[in-house]
């Protein structure tokens, strides 16, 4: 199959495009990413001189652009392009709802006018909400997102789920829980304490540390998403989670004691508003279709860490760029001492 990957120059859409080009020889990837803050051509250098590989540099909102790239045949589209990051969209909303909502409106538009054979959704666990100390969200739970990011996402989805019953565009959703590997940008929880560690600075935990993620490798979720993408059942949802449920303690404290750092770096800092407790996902839909994980959460912590470890060179230039502002706005604060709760709320301006 051709396939349009959008947001390919990002954390798990690069992960993907290597999956698919490593993994199998039946495939080839134009990859359409507005190279935003968080995409990185870096990500995919390896993968430069592929002949089915090709690179777009553009936006998912741009209709023009898309009619030009649906022109010549696209049999798959696969919707990674979003805006990502939960505490950006606390601070940004109307961009996330751009990207994320407007977005896949043109991207479903043009696909449909295309007559693509299959468009899939990446989506994510946290348009179902928030749970309680038990239970799993399956397909079928509703949505009850609470950040603006996981609001954004929704919407895609329902915009998706209409565009499926009503024009019939063959339509497939996953939705997954927390990522983590190689690649993913170092705001995120887990590669932002590690490189945090490595560099022997605070690793700011919010609230009191007791929220639960779910956590994927990126190369288990890839996998899954390409099992989607060939066998999933148009109009259908497929939550893809891991199956290893973590506080966010824990994790740092297995982050410190891999790197073998004293675990006093940990600083508790006032939470994020609106912070989801605990997801966990009923996956036995997609290992219905064959799914299975290669990662255990330990294995795979490990090998990430030493992923940071050696490629130090890709998180230092990310972490002394731009984002190097974004972090002494949103943690400067924090990170002080004791009297940083009086400061204005969450070190936001
Ligand atoms: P990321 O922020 O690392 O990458 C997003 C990519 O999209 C970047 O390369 C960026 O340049 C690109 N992009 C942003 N706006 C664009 C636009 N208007 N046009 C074209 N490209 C644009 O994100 P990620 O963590 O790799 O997440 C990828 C997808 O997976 C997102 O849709 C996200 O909602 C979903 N997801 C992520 C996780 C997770 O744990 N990271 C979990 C579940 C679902
Ligand atoms: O500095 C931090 N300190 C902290 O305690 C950061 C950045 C996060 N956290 C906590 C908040 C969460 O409970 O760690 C947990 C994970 O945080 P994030 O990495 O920001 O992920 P999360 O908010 O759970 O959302 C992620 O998973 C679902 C992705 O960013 C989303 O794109 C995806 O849809």
């Amino acid at each position: 199959m051709k396939i349009l990957v959008t947001g390919g120059a990002g954390f798990i859409g690069s992960n993907f495009i290597r999956t698919l080009l490593k993994e199998t020889d039946s495939h080839s990837v134009i990859n359409l990413d507005a190279l935003t803050y968080a995409g990185n051509l870096e990500n995919l250098s390896d993968l430069e001189r592929d002949e089915r590989y090709r690179f777009v540099k553009g936006d998912v909102r741009d209709g023009r652009l898309l009619e030009k790239l649906f022109s010549s045949r696209v049999d798959a589209v696969v919707n990674f392009a979003a805006e990502s990051h939960v505490d950006r969209s606390i601070d940004n909303p109307a961009q996330f709802l751009d990207t994320n909502v407007g977005g896949t409106m043109k991207l479903l538009e043009a696909s449909l006018k295309a007559d693509v054979r299959v468009f899939l959704q990446v989506s994510t666990d946290e348009v179902y909400g928030s749970l309680g100390p038990t239970g799993r969200f399956t397909e079928d739970s509703p949505m009850r997102p609470n950040s603006p990011y996981a609001a954004s996402k929704a919407s895609a989805d329902l915009l998706v789920r209409a565009w499926h019953k009503t024009y019939g565009l063959p339509a497939v959703i996953t939705r997954s829980s927390n990522n983590y590997g190689p690649y993913q940008f170092p705001e995120k929880f887990i590669p932002l304490f590690v490189t945090n560690a490595i560099e022997r600075k605070k690793l700011p935990l919010y609230g009191d540390g007791l929220n639960v993620r779910d956590w994927i490798h990126a190369r288990d979720n890839c996998r899954a998403i390409l099992l989607a993408l060939e066998e999933g059942s148009p109009g259908e949802v497929y939550n893809i989670g891991g199956n290893e449920e973590r506080t966010n303690l824990e994790v740092a404290r297995s982050i410190l004691d891999i790197l073998e750092k004293p675990r006093d770096l940990i600083r508790l800092v006032e939470d994020r508003p609106g912070h989801d407790r605990r997801y966990a996902l009923d996956s036995s839909k997609i290992e219905e279709l064959g799914f299975e994980r290669e990662f255990g959460f330990e294995d795979g912590l490990a090998a990430t860490v030493k992923w940071y470890v050696k490629n130090k060179e890709w998180w230092k230039r990310i972490k002394s760029g731009e984002y190097a502002e974004y972090y002494k706005k949103m943690y400067g604060a924090r990170l002080k001492g004791p009297d940083a709760g009086s400061r204005k709320k969450n070190g936001r301006s």
